[in-house]
């Protein structure tokens, strides 16, 4: 399965750092930094890339704590499979700035705008955000909506 990385920053105000998708997949969408591995970097190292890249911000590979990994099929566009390795950062160097591809924003922890994000995130980013590691399966339809989910425990 391809893989691909989301990285979810917090400052000292305990704000998160979502950034809205300006183009490509997740387009229109608040989510983390992140995107695919490239052959000859680990997980972890393109976490660290991706969130540079989208945002501005600087955080050594060896500062994100790994939260776990989210498996997402696509029924109908297997292109579209992935395994999204979900990492948090409490802090930061650099400041963040708006990109080509993302529009860095911070929120308070009890104003995600869930409404606006991929629909399965509501089942694990609050659980993320508390400290916990997950592993969940999502299955999509044709719509765009989840047809399936379920948690894997003990991954
Ligand atoms: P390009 O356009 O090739 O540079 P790249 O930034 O490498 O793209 P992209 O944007 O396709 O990769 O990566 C997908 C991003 O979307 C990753 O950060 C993972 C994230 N993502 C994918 N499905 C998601 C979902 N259902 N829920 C979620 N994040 C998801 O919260």
């Amino acid at each position: 399965m391809r893989q691909c990385t989301l990285v979810f920053v917090f400052n000292q105000k305990k704000q998160i750092l979502l950034a809205m998708k300006k183009r490509g997949f997740g387009e229109g969408k608040w989510n983390g930094a992140g995107g695919k591995v490239e052959d000859g970097e680990t997980i972890i190292q393109a976490a660290s890339r991706e969130l540079a890249e989208e945002t501005g911000i600087s955080i050594a590979p060896e500062k994100l704590e790994a939260r776990g990994v989210l498996h997402f099929h696509f029924s109908s566009k297997p292109e579209w499979n992935q395994d999204v390795n979900v990492f948090v950062s409490h802090g930061y160097t650099g400041s963040f700035e708006e990109t080509e591809e993302m529009k860095p924003e911070w929120f308070d922890t009890d104003k995600i705008p869930f409404d606006t994000m991929w629909e399965d995130d509501i089942y694990w980013l609050p659980r993320v955000i508390e400290g916990e590691k997950v592993e969940f399966e999502f299955y999509f339809g044709d719509d765009g909506l989840i047809e399936e989910y379920a948690e894997v425990y003990g991954g």
